[in-house]
């Protein structure tokens, strides 16, 4: 049955609103960095939950929000993560990644070691949900990849401006994080995703971004 129609309306900023309001914003999210550089300062809870609304406020796929987040802050279960994806790490750093892949992982200085898992206050991690048993049948989602991908999105720039660090990890293959978990099939793990404040000592690589003249086109010109 359609859902019944209601009105929606937006606030009607003038153009110079608009332009400010954008600068700041821009300039809020140009500082935002992927940090492995934790303090083990507590998140207040109520923040940490503020910012996974946001999240799951995303738009999905037939509205069917196909994601999980799953809040880890248990420090037994912190470690046991740490411990299978420094594994999965390890062995990709020295056998998996191709050479071309170390290159490009070069600028980053990263290495197998990822004491951030357990010093970050929270760890959140994200999975898609492929399909959901509804009455004892199986329901397909719809778009589960964009929609989580959109969801991950709106958290992090949801933590960043409630001046939260975090990092999007994905050690790979990620399958220890259902097992840990105690998440079923239908559920693949999609981002890792430690979330607290930088340490007091956090450094970041001086890296540029792309600029995005680059990256835009307008209509069909080349
Ligand atoms: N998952 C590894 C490697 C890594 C891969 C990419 I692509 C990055 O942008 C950064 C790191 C790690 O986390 O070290």
């Amino acid at each position: 049955m359609p859902a019944e129609m209601i009105p929606y309306a937006l606030p009607r900023h003038d153009a110079e609103w608009q332009i400010e309001h954008g600068r700041a914003l821009l300039g809020e999210m140009m500082g935002r960095r992927s940090c492995r550089f934790f303090s083990d300062r507590p998140v207040e809870r109520k923040v940490l939950m503020q910012a996974l609304k946001i999240a799951h406020s995303a738009p999905s796929g037939a509205n069917r929000r196909p994601w999980r987040f799953v809040v880890v802050d248990d420090p037994s279960i912190k470690r046991r993560i740490r411990e299978a994806a420094e594994a999965e790490e390890r062995e990709s750093y020295e056998h998996r990644f191709t050479d071309e892949w170390l290159d490009a992982l070069e600028p980053l200085g990263t290495d197998w070691h990822k004491p951030f898992l357990e010093i970050a206050p929270y760890l959140v991690v994200i999975f898609r949900v492929d399909s959901e048993a509804i009455d004892g049948k199986r329901r397909r989602n719809y778009y589960p990849n964009e929609s989580t991908g959109i969801a991950s999105g709106f958290f992090l720039m949801a933590c960043h401006q409630l001046g939260l660090a975090t990092l999007t990890h994905t050690p790979n293959p990620m399958k220890f994080l259902s097992e840990i978990l105690n998440r079923p099939a239908n559920e693949k793990p999609y981002l890792l995703i430690p979330v607290g404040y930088p340490a007091d000592d956090c450094t970041v690589p001086d890296i540029r971004k792309i600029p995005l003249e680059e990256r835009l086109q307008w209509n069909a010109d080349v």
